[in-house]
C-alpha cells in the first residue's frame, strides 16, 4: 500500500442528501408494509433495482457491464486502463422481510464514491468496479453469495444453475430473466481485481453502544448451511395408534430440541438458527410424512466451529427414531481474516477525516467473505439503529451513511494509486 496519500479531495464531495434520497428511491423497490423491502435474488424486484442502477450509472456517463452469473459492474475508468481494478460494492437483493439498508448501503455508498471521484477532478489511475453482487442472502436460493463466490472461482455456475427455490424455480430460468431486464448490458469477464473494500451497515448494535461513526471490521466469522430432509411415512390421524406412528414432525422436533441443547452448551460465541421449516403434506389429519428444515450455524473460531459442527448430523441421525434423515452441507466458509494493509488503510483514512472508530470482526455473512480469498479486502460497517437487520425495521442514519462513503471514497482513491 502507497504511503498516505494527500488527503483526498475527492471524500469531500460525497453528498449525504444525494445519497439519502437514492436509497428512498431505492426502498421503494419491493417496498413492504412494514416500511422495509422485499427484493429477494434473481426476482423481478431484483430486476428493477439493477434497472435502476443502470439508469443512475448511465446519468453519470459510467459504464456498466454484467456477467453470467448476473453481477452488476459499474466502472469509473482509470488513467491506466490495463491495470487490474479496485472493486466496491455489495448486493442488493433482500431477505423476504429485509431493510433498506442491508446491501443497498454498501452499492449505493459506492455510487456515490465513484461520483463524488469524478465530481472531484481526481484521476484515479486504477480503473474503480463497483459490483451489486448476486445473491448475496441466499435466502431464495441457496448457497448465499453466489455472485462473490463464483467470481472467486470458489462456485461453480454449472452446479447452480439446476438449484432451485422452494417452488421449484431453477437459478438459470431466474437468471435468464434477471438478465432480461437489462438486455443493453454487456456481458464481459472481469479481470482479477488489486483490491476490494465494502460498506456495509454493522447489523449488530456495537457501533451504536459505544456511540462510534466507523467500524474499521477486521474480519468475519466463519459459517456452515445444512439442509436437513427427515422422511417417515403418511399416516391417518385418527386410526394410527402412536406407537405405530413414523412421524416426520414429532422426529425433526426433537432433533432441533437436541441440536439447541449442544448448541447452548457450546458458549455465548455460538449462533445455531433453524430458520425454514416445511411440514409435508401440512394436513391437520395426516402423519407428516416428510419435514425439511435448514440450519445456519456460525461460530467465529476454526476449531470450534469444526468440532461444534461436527455434532449437528451425528445428533440428527441419534434422533431419527423409526424416521429416516439426509442431513446435506449446503455451505461451509471458515472465518475469515481481511488484509491487515486494507484494514490499516481504512484505520487510517478514517482517522485522517477525523470519525470515531473501533476495530471489531462482522457477525454477518457478506461478499467480501469470497473476495478475500482472491485480493486484498476490507470492510467499512456504519451504525444501524439498536442493531437491527434482517427486518424491516432495520434504519440507518443520513450523516452515519454518508460518513461510511467519505471514508470509503478516501480508501478507493488511494487504492487506486497502489
Ligand atoms: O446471513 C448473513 O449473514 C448475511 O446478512 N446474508
Ligand atoms: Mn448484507
Ligand atoms: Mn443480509
Amino acid at each position: 500500500m502507497s504511503s498516505p496519500s494527500a488527503p483526498s479531495s475527492a471524500w469531500a464531495a460525497v453528498d449525504e442528501r444525494r445519497l439519502w434520497a437514492r436509497h428512498e428511491k431505492m426502498a421503494r423497490i419491493g417496498a413492504t408494509p412494514g416500511g422495509g423491502v422485499n427484493r429477494q435474488a434473481l426476482s423481478p424486484e431484483d430486476a428493477a433495482a439493477r434497472q435502476l442502477m443502470v439508469r443512475w450509472a448511465q446519468d453519470l456517463d459510467l459504464t456498466t457491464a454484467t456477467d453470467p452469473i448476473g453481477n452488476l459492474y459499474v466502472r469509473l475508468p482509470g488513467t491506466e486502463a490495463g491495470l487490474a481494478p479496485v472493486l466496491t460494492g455489495s448486493h442488493l437483493d433482500s431477505q423476504p422481510t429485509g431493510g433498506r439498508f442491508d446491501g443497498t448501503y454498501g452499492v449505493l455508498a459506492g455510487l456515490e464514491a465513484l461520483q463524488a471521484i469524478r465530481q472531484s477532478g481526481v484521476q484515479p489511475r486504477r480503473p474503480i468496479d463497483l459490483v451489486a453482487w448476486t445473491n448475496e442472502e441466499g435466502s431464495r436460493f441457496l448457497p448465499g453469495c453466489m455472485g462473490s463466490g463464483v467470481f472467486s472461482g470458489l462456485m461453480s455456475i454449472e452446479e447452480l444453475r439446476p438449484a432451485t427455490d422452494w417452488n421449484g424455480t431453477t437459478v438459470e430460468s431466474a437468471l435468464a430473466t434477471l438478465h432480461a431486464a437489462t438486455p443493453d448490458v454487456p456481458t464481459y469477464a472481469a479481470p482479477p481485481p488489486h483490491a476490494y473494500l465494502e460498506a456495509h451497515i454493522e447489523q449488530g448494535p456495537l457501533l451504536e453502544t459505544a456511540d462510534t461513526t466507523i467500524g474499521v471490521v477486521t474480519g468475519i466469522q466463519g459459517a456452515r448451511r445444512y439442509a436437513v430432509e427427515v422422511t417417515g411415512e403418511e399416516a391417518h390421524a385418527g386410526t394410527t395408534p402412536l406407537k405405530n406412528r413414523r412421524d416426520a414432525l414429532r422426529t425433526a422436533i426433537t432433533m432441533v430440541a437436541e441440536l439447541n441443547r449442544e448448541m447452548e452448551a457450546g458458549g455465548e460465541a455460538v449462533r445455531f438458527t433453524v430458520g425454514r421449516f416445511d411440514v409435508e403434506p401440512g394436513s391437520p389429519n395426516t402423519v407428516p410424512g416428510r419435514v425439511q428444515f435448514s440450519i445456519d450455524f456460525r461460530h467465529p473460531d476454526l476449531t470450534a466451529m469444526k468440532q461444534l459442527g461436527g455434532r449437528i448430523e451425528p445428533i440428527c441421525q441419534a434422533n431419527a427414531g423409526s424416521c429416516s434423515v439426509y442431513v446435506q452441507l449446503i455451505d461451509d466458509m471458515p472465518p475469515t481474516a481481511f488484509a491487515p494493509a486494507v484494514v490499516d488503510l481504512v484505520d487510517r483514512q478514517t482517522a485522517a477525516l477525523g470519525y470515531s472508530k473501533m476495530r471489531l470482526p462482522s457477525g454477518a455473512g457478506h461478499d467480501a467473505m469470497y473476495l478475500a480469498r482472491v485480493c486484498p479486502t476490507g470492510m467499512i460497517f456504519v451504525p444501524c439503529e439498536k442493531g437491527i437487520s434482517h427486518n424491516e425495521a432495520e434504519n440507518a442514519k443520513p450523516d452515519d451513511l454518508a460518513a461510511g462513503a467519505r471514508v470509503l471514497t478516501a480508501c478507493l482513491v488511494e487504492l487506486t494509486d497502489a
